[in-house]
């Protein structure tokens, strides 16, 4: 399996983020990436490449231009302007009936912002593009005929919606992925992009289908971006496995009942757990998941991969052990689709490196037979 990595990834690096009211160092540190990488070295899973380098087009097409212009200037103007150089992060939230745009520096965090834990420093907007070209990077191999990539995207991006950062997500890689996969299925001139494949089953998923992609988000918090960027849409399924968000950041999305609107009506699927969930239970959980993903029948699947459902993660609550992993791995390959793996979170600092390797195991033994 190829994996695609970028060093820039480490020019994102805050103090601190203020988590249910304390100011702590962020749980989304440089140190995850790094441990990824090592891990997966050692597990010799196949070659580690840097990303090409996309321009901001695809970006543009998930994310709103205003949006971006704030990513990318708010440090240098927030610095200017007064605010701490430690960090950009909000006083006053936008919400509900004062919700008005302010482009005053100090103000505009509030405005593109819905929580505490998305600082902003001088390498953020950096970092953020390069976690999307390897996203972007894996999507154009797997159009080129690859089976599975695995992107070691940092940050993270499932929490990011068109114009709010949140929950250490700025730009939302996996959102990115799947519309430029969509875009380059449904704009290609007939045969002309891909290589052809070689192995049957790559030959099977791309006549079934291949004007819709599938987004499955298996990260223990709700994929409350990715839901939003794709909830009027009948060509894009997004289907999340999460604590339920009734006890469980992000709090005000991710429902059962939130299930697409207008055209997007019913490729929407939430699917919230209890507290303490075990392997098995979780399984059943993925198994309902994985048939909703069969019977839409996509060209490909995005897998917003979070390992925060790690019985030992500090900040989750699910009772998954270690062996569950490459069984998770295994019956996402059974789909037989070309799959792009997007690391999301992921915090059990020990064991992240172990529980990553397993579940790409898991989806490349599948893969291959
Ligand atoms: C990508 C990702 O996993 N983002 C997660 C951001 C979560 N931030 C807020 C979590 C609030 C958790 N409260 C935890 C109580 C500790 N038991
Ligand atoms: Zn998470």
């Amino acid at each position: 399996m190829i994996s695609i990595f970028s060093p820039d990834h480490a020019l994102h690096d805050p103090p601190h983020e203020l988590l249910d009211g304390a100011l702590i160092p962020v749980y989304e540190s440089p140190r995850r990436a790094t441990l990824i990488h090592a891990a997966i070295r050692r597990a010799a899973l196949g070659p580690i490449l840097p990303p090409r380098a996309f321009d901001s087009a695809p970006i543009r097409a998930v994310h709103d231009d205003d949006y971006l212009d704030y990513l990318e200037g708010i440090y240098e103007r927030w610095v200017a302007a007064g605010g701490a150089p430690a960090a950009v992060l909000p006083g006053t939230l936008a919400v509900r009936w004062m919700s008005r745009r302010c482009e005053n520096p100090i103000a505009a965090p509030g405005y593109y912002t819905f929580d505490l834990s998305a600082p902003i420093v001088a390498g953020t907007y950096t970092a953020a593009r390069a976690a999307v070209d390897v996203a972007l990077t894996g999507a154009a191999l797997l159009l080129e005929g690859e089976r599975v990539v695995y992107a070691l995207c940092r940050p993270p991006g499932h929490h990011a919606g068109r114009d709010l950062c949140g929950g250490y997500c700025y730009l939302n890689n996996a959102a990115i992925a799947a519309e430029y996969l969509l875009r380059s299925i449904t704009d290609r001139p007939t045969g002309t992009i891909y290589r052809a494949p070689t192995a049957d089953q790559r030959v099977e998923a791309q006549d079934r289908s291949s004007d819709r992609v599938a987004i499955l988000d298996i990260d223990y918090h709700h994929g409350n971006g990715t839901q939003q960027i794709f909830y009027e849409r009948d060509d894009v399924l997004f289907v999340s496995i999460h604590a339920d968000p009734a006890r469980e950041y992000p709090y005000f999305a991710g429902y059962v009942d939130e299930r697409g609107s207008g055209g997007g009506l019913g490729c929407n699927l939430n699917i919230p757990l209890e507290a303490g969930i075990t392997n098995e239970r979780y399984l059943e959980a993925l198994d309902g998941a994985l048939a909703a993903i069969g019977d839409f029948a996509p060209g490909f699947l995005v897998l917003s991969a979070g390992l925060d459902t790690f019985g030992g993660d500090p900040i989750g609550d699910f009772a998954l052990t270690t062996t569950a992993y490459p069984l998770i791995g295994q019956r996402i390959a059974a789909l037989g689709l070309p799959t792009l793996i997007v690391q999301e979170g992921g915090y059990a600092a020990a064991e992240l490196g172990e529980n990553i390797v397993g579940l790409l195991w898991g989806i490349q033994e599948v893969g291959e037979k």
